[in-house]
């Protein structure tokens, strides 16, 4: 066994026993290693961070687990999930995206999950940055499979919003809006991003990545004033830090649901779910496309996760651009 499956096991071994108390002679005689491996590994644990009590007589006690993103207190509580069925942990990489990309090239399964703590090149759309410090914020990637057209491929996104803001509301009690095509707002602040990339043939999707950018523990002192659109973190609008393997593990608990039922039912139960977080909706606001800015009042989604604005000439259907309200 490698040396992190046998502090995985023994982590487990602490969550299944009842009373919290795991002998040193139970956990050698599961592992199949000496009293002194065991040890060994416990120091490792504490090392990490775990809080970890050798009462004599009794045994060792976990008190106290670090906020660690690993794969397996990921994996716990997430049994019948098909999202997380591989999980992937990284302390730093380039971009989640990036190294899920890469591994549906390579068949990686449908509900394979890449986690980072830090991203050296996290990355926003139109080639833009995300800002990705380590310690602090959720970085993942999900790996899909579906069977659509590569042109419906893209109400993913909205999918990946209504998740994290079912997982705001419920972590916290906050209530986030949404900003078409992939923010999440705060208070009116930008606290999650969302990128989908593809991989696609003219009618056939061979794999889709939800990748899903949240500041959790962001500290105010953080999150630089020059961005493209004011920025906050969960729990500078909460007021206290919050869980980064709660939050995650809940996170990919609702995509698991949005995504069944999604495949069941379409994609307009989860566009209408993503309109109920909309406040925008009836209001005057500008979309800056590509060459022109389209002043109007914002109407829904079409069918195809498309931005409906009513202008004086008529209903614009829109597919790509940065939205803002009139008057910021
Ligand atoms: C996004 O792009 O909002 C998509 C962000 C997706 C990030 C996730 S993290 C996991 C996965 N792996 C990746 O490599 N990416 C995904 P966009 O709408 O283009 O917004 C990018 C702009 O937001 C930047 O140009 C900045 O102005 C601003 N920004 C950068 N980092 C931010 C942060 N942490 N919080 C709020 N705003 C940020």
């Amino acid at each position: 066994m490698m040396t992190s499956s046998l502090r995985e096991t023994i982590l487990q071994l602490f969550r299944e026993t009842p009373n919290g108390f795991v002998s040193g002679a139970q956990i050698s005689k599961t592992l199949g290693v000496s009293r002194t491996a065991v040890w060994k590994q416990i120091e490792a644990l504490r090392e990490l961070g775990y809080k970890i009590e050798a009462v004599p007589s009794r045994g060792y006690h976990l008190l106290e687990a670090p906020d660690l993103l690993s794969a397996e207190e990921l994996r716990a509580g997430l049994d019948d999930s098909l999202i997380g069925s591989d999980i992937r942990v990284f302390e730093e990489t380039d971009s989640t995206n990036a190294q899920a990309m890469v591994l549906g090239d390579t068949g990686a399964p449908e509900g394979l999950v890449v986690v980072a703590d830090r991203q050296t090149a996290g990355k926003g759309r139109l080639g833009r940055r995300w800002l990705s410090p380590g310690g602090v914020n959720l970085y993942v990637s999900i790996l899909l499979r579906p069977t659509v057209l590569p042109l419906e491929a893209s109400q993913l996104t909205f999918l990946s919003a209504v998740a994290v803001c079912r997982t705001v509301a419920e972590v916290s009690g906050l209530q986030p809006t949404v900003k078409w095509p992939n923010d999440i707002l705060l208070n009116g602040r930008k606290m999650a991003g969302l990128l989908n990339e593809m991989s696609s043939e003219t009618d056939r999707v061979n794999h889709v990545v939800l990748g899903i950018g949240v500041n959790l523990n962001m500290p105010a002192d953080q999150i630089p004033t020059q961005l493209r659109y004011p920025a906050t973190s969960l729990a500078i609008e909460a007021g206290h830090p919050v869980s980064r393997l709660g939050f995650a593990r809940s996170l990919l608990t609702q995509v698991d649901l949005l995504y069944r039922d999604y495949l069941e039912n379409g994609a307009r139960p989860v566009l209408s779910a993503w309109e109920a977080y909309c406040d925008w909706t009836g209001t005057m606001i500008e979309v800056d496309c590509q060459n022109l800015t389209i002043r109007g009042i914002m109407t829904g989604l079409d069918n195809d996760g498309a931005l409906l604005v009513r202008t004086a000439t008529g209903v614009e259907r829109i597919l790509a651009g940065d939205v803002r309200p009139v008057g910021s």
